[in-house]
């Protein structure tokens, strides 16, 4: 296993829209971040991957960007931005940024100029298609109000792709002028000093212009899959290694909606030359229906260990893995996953930090996560900000469905959930703003809070450091060879982690009742490194949310 500061960095997303207002308009900005660094540096990890700063009408919350090279103004000047980063750096911490060139916004030049007529010198920048062709085959938007990712436009008699909202029109990477000026605009980033790219949707870059139907096999199958995996999509990511990122020491990472394991290793093995890492979506997906509706499989914890073992076994030769459980796309990990009652939520928690970072790949860990947040629960589709929630929900409204389900449904999986404000201390607002925040508060913020866990040696916050030293002092957590153990458990995850002569055993109770771990092991004489009770008694039993590591003696 070759040896990276990129394996062994710790990253942690700042959703920079939602983390710290500093002027009182209700947004998160970059100052605000500037005035957090000294706590981002507390945490003690290594690279911040910030969303999308970039200027945007934020018809998709900056991921729809109308120009590359610019800040958007709620967020602030490129003078904050290497503010920021000197601050950052200064602490020793990396910066990833976010590239969204799959598609950009419907307001960038390009696709102003595009739109304007058919010999327009930026024409080919997006997918076009001449309505006296006919409708082209369909394919599927996740954000269209109808789900139609072909947009018919007037001005040039002509549809457009928008595999997401119809103000983020999809690029034309088969153009080469296109992906030249993608790559002059990462350069421009890295020669201001950042240290990589998270990608995202990158696997869907490459499209068969000719718009054939969508192949059979992938009816009802995740469109992911058909997406992500177009003709030319290893060749530009191969030239975009070439022409930017090999001439850098930079950290990349694929989102990767449609990698699956037998297609991974085109993106990440190093002999590929095109990314690092990626990260794929299948546990995030259990048990949810279309629209994620949710079902009682969503929480399966044999399944869940079946995927997360899959995923760590295809990585032992080649390659490189992520781990994460949350991110601004996905419900906050202690109520997907754990259990965000009073009574639970800080012990499950800690278990759910423990797991992330004890498993090998690189763990990506989402700001609030640290002090235990949960998901709001919007009674009222008036409160969601989510392009994709709204736009779901007035899909299900016209079908006439239910939309009490659809409300129950999204207080779980909506995307807003992660997306509410950094919870700093108990005053109003959460010292979050001074204004009306622009996304509702979790009322908990009273006592769920950086202030209060600051005071507190017990909480989730001091938990977190101490797993975040234990991994960065013990490689093997980071390197180790990964052994699933009792994997028919429904209730506990346990696996060991060995590398030279170190040997550790993890043990998960996933469940709000006692466990007993089945692991064949004798720890009589094991260590016990760190278990989120303040008291660990020795054996296999497990306390209700109980996790615990013993290193072993081999
Ligand atoms: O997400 C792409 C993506 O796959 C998710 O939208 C996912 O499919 C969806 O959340 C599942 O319901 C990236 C960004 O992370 C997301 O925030 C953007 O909305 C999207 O791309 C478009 O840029
Ligand atoms: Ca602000």
């Amino acid at each position: 296993m070759k040896k990276a500061w990129w394996k062994e960095a710790i990253v942690y997303q700042i959703y920079p829209r939602s983390f710290k207002d500093s002027n009182g308009d209700g947004i998160g900005d970059l100052q605000g971040i500037i005035s957090k660094l000294d706590y981002i540096k507390s945490l003690g990890i290594d690279v911040i991957w910030l969303n999308p700063i970039y200027s945007s009408p934020n018809d998709d919350m900056g991921y729809d960007i109308s120009d590359y090279s610019n800040i958007m103004h709620e967020f602030g000047t490129m003078e904050d931005f290497d503010a920021l980063l000197k601050g950052l750096h200064e602490r020793d911490i990396k910066l990833i940024m976010d590239l969204v060139v799959n598609h950009s916004s419907d307001e960038h030049k390009w696709f102003v100029e595009s739109r304007k007529s058919r010999d327009n010198y930026y024409r080919d920048y997006y997918h076009w298609w001449p309505a006296e062709k006919g409708k082209p085959a369909p394919r599927w938007s996740f954000f269209d109000k109808d789900g139609d990712a072909w947009k018919y436009d007037e001005t040039t008699n002509a549809y457009y792709l928008h595999y997401f909202s119809v103000k983020q029109p999809d690029l034309n990477w088969e153009n080469p002028k296109l992906r030249k000026e993608i790559y002059d605009m990462m350069h421009f980033w890295f020669k201001k000093g950042i240290d990589g790219f998270r990608m995202d949707v990158i696997t869907f870059i490459s499209k068969d212009t000719s718009f054939p139907p969508i192949p059979g096999k992938y009816k009802g199958k995740m469109w992911d899959y058909f997406y992500g995996n177009g003709p030319h999509l290893h060749e530009y990511l191969q030239e975009m290694n070439r022409e930017v990122l090999s001439q850098y020491d930079c950290l990349t990472v694929a989102e990767g909606p449609g990698t699956s394991i037998e297609n991974v290793h085109d993106l990440v093995d190093e002999d590929r030359h095109e990314l690092q890492m990626s990260y794929h979506f299948d546990h995030t997906y259990m048990g949810f229906l279309p629209r994620k509706m949710i079902t009682e499989a969503s929480k399966n914890l044999i399944e869940f260990k079946k995927i997360f073992s899959r995923w760590d076994a295809a990585f032992d030769e080649k390659g490189w893995g992520t781990v994460y459980l949350g991110n601004h796309d996905q419900p906050r990990m202690v109520t997907r996953w754990g259990n965000d009652s009073e009574e639970w939520r800080e012990l499950s928690s800690k278990m759910l930090t423990t797991f992330i970072l004890s498993m090998k790949g690189t763990p990506y860990y989402y700001m609030g996560d640290e002090i235990g947040m949960t998901n709001i629960k919007f009674d009222n589709i008036e409160d969601y900000r989510d392009l994709e929630t709204i736009g779901w929900h007035g899909l299900v409204k016209r079908e006439g469905g239910n939309l009490v389900e659809f409300i129950e449904s999204h207080k779980i999986t909506g995307r807003d959930n992660g997306r509410t404000p950094m919870q700093w201390n108990d005053a109003t607002n959460s010292g979050f703003t001074t204004g009306n925040s622009w996304l509702k508060i979790n009322p908990n913020y009273t006592m769920v809070n950086v202030d209060a866990a600051e005071k507190n040696e017990d909480s989730c916050l001091y938990y977190f450091r101490k797993m975040v030293q234990l991994r960065k002092e013990n490689h093997v957590l980071v390197y180790g060879k990964y052994t699933l153990l009792n994997e028919d458990n429904p209730q506990v995850y346990a696996y060991t982690r060995e590398l030279d002569n170190k040997k550790f055993l993890v043990l998960l109770n996933f469940s709000p009742n006692d466990a007993t771990a089945e692991t064949g092991i004798d720890i009589s004489n094991a260590k016990p490194m760190i278990c989120n009770y303040s008291n660990r008694t020795m054996g296999n039993q497990l306390r209700p949310y109980e996790a615990v590591i013993y290193k072993l003696y081999v």
